[in-house]
């Protein structure tokens, strides 16, 4: 199913759960779910064939990079939207929508931002990333990742959160602070908080799914304008998920009229089988079963992988295979050709 089919405003696709028929089991949405990507700039002028395959199965992109404080900020009063428009420019003249990745996240901070300190020039510095970066997409961009990876690597007890500037300066209010300085600048925007490795089966995994909970429930119970959980699912393929954590964690957010996403869809296979065919099945497998799961509970409001194509992945960076044969963490190979991940998504964000 490809862009043209797409239904304007399909990211609201929530509102359309009274269109549902309660009597037909199927795996497949009432209407369809946007299915997107993270983007490279460079790679968009560079190869026709990348820009070709995101114009034709894409109805959502998400900048991979250049949103991020160290693109957007050179320097303490200056912010850079030339690569961040150009994406939108991308996508405005192709028809999709473009999310935005991320307001705050620990990483990809720029050097000058270690002189920020003290509560009070560190929420003054927040606020103004928030209203400057939020306010210049304001009806543009209909969906933020404001807080990214917020929740500890392995938490436990009170260290449930993972340290920051802004944790170290605010302590655990810059995460409802970032939220209504979000809101207050552009009210119609999708407000998500975005982490990782909490779809598989073990502890480690149930942990950080329910300090997730925690920090969520918490935002609520205090009236916070948080509207969805993007599951970021850079499934390592080597573990199984836990369908029936990830459904029961996503009844619970919707019990609180949170909504989900899936932001940055791969399947990470430097653990998997050689064998080429043998691997892209069990990487459309766990892909399946995520959305199953997912689906089984609540409809995600949009599926968006990191990136398309195994060309260009960020997954090599960290997991090289042993065998020393490429990657192929995404739904089209190397060569633009559709393998199994392809098939599973669609199945999810097609109407049957
Ligand atoms: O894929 C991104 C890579 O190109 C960047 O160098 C890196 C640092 O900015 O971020 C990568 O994207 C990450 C995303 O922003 C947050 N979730 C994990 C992604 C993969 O590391």
């Amino acid at each position: 199913m490809r862009r043209r089919d797409f239904v304007q405003g399909g990211l609201a696709v929530a509102a359309n759960a009274a269109l549902q028929v309660p009597a037909v089991q199927s795996a497949a949405p009432p209407r369809r779910i946007p299915y997107g990507s993270a983007v490279r700039g460079d790679a968009l002028v560079d190869d026709f064939e990348y820009r070709t395959a995101l114009i034709d199965r894409c109805q959502l992109i998400v900048p991979e990079g250049v949103l991020k404080w160290e693109t957007l900020r050179p320097s303490e009063d200056r912010f850079d939207f030339y690569y961040g428009d150009k994406l939108l420019s991308f996508a405005d003249q192709n028809g999709m929508k473009m999310r935005g990745h991320t307001l705050i996240w620990y990483a990809a901070m720029p050097e000058w931002t270690k002189s920020i300190r003290g509560g009070k020039a560190s929420e003054k510095a927040l606020t103004k990333h928030i209203h400057t970066v939020v306010g210049n997409y304001k009806g543009r961009i209909p969906s933020w990742d404001v807080i990214n990876e917020a929740i500890a690597d392995d938490p436990r007890g009170s260290d449930y959160l993972r340290p920051n500037l802004w944790l170290e300066n605010m302590g655990k209010g810059y995460i409802e602070t970032a939220f209504r300085r979000a809101a207050e600048t552009d009210p119609q925007v999708q407000l998500v908080i975005n982490e990782y490795d909490i779809e598989c089966v073990g502890e480690y995994f149930k942990n950080r799914r329910n300090a997730l909970l925690r920090v969520v429930r918490d935002l609520r119970d205090r009236g916070a304008p948080i509207h969805a959980v993007g599951f970021q699912a850079h499934l390592k393929g080597q573990h199984e998920i836990d369908k029936e954590g990830v459904s029961s964690f996503v009844a619970e957010l919707k019990a609180m009229d949170v909504d989900v996403l899936v932001t940055e869809l791969d399947v990470i296979d430097n653990l998997l089988p050689s064998d080429e065919k043998q691997r892209d099945e069990v990487i459309a497998g766990r892909a399946t079963d995520l959305l199953q799961a997912i689906s089984d509970a609540n409809q995600p409001t949009a599926i968006l992988t990191w990136g398309i194509t195994d060309r260009y992945t960020w997954v090599p960076t960290w997991f090289t295979r042993e065998d020393g044969s490429p990657n192929r963490p995404l739904p089209l190979d190397r060569d633009y050709k559709a393998k199994p991940l392809m098939d599973a998504i669609e199945r999810f964000t097609t109407p049957a």
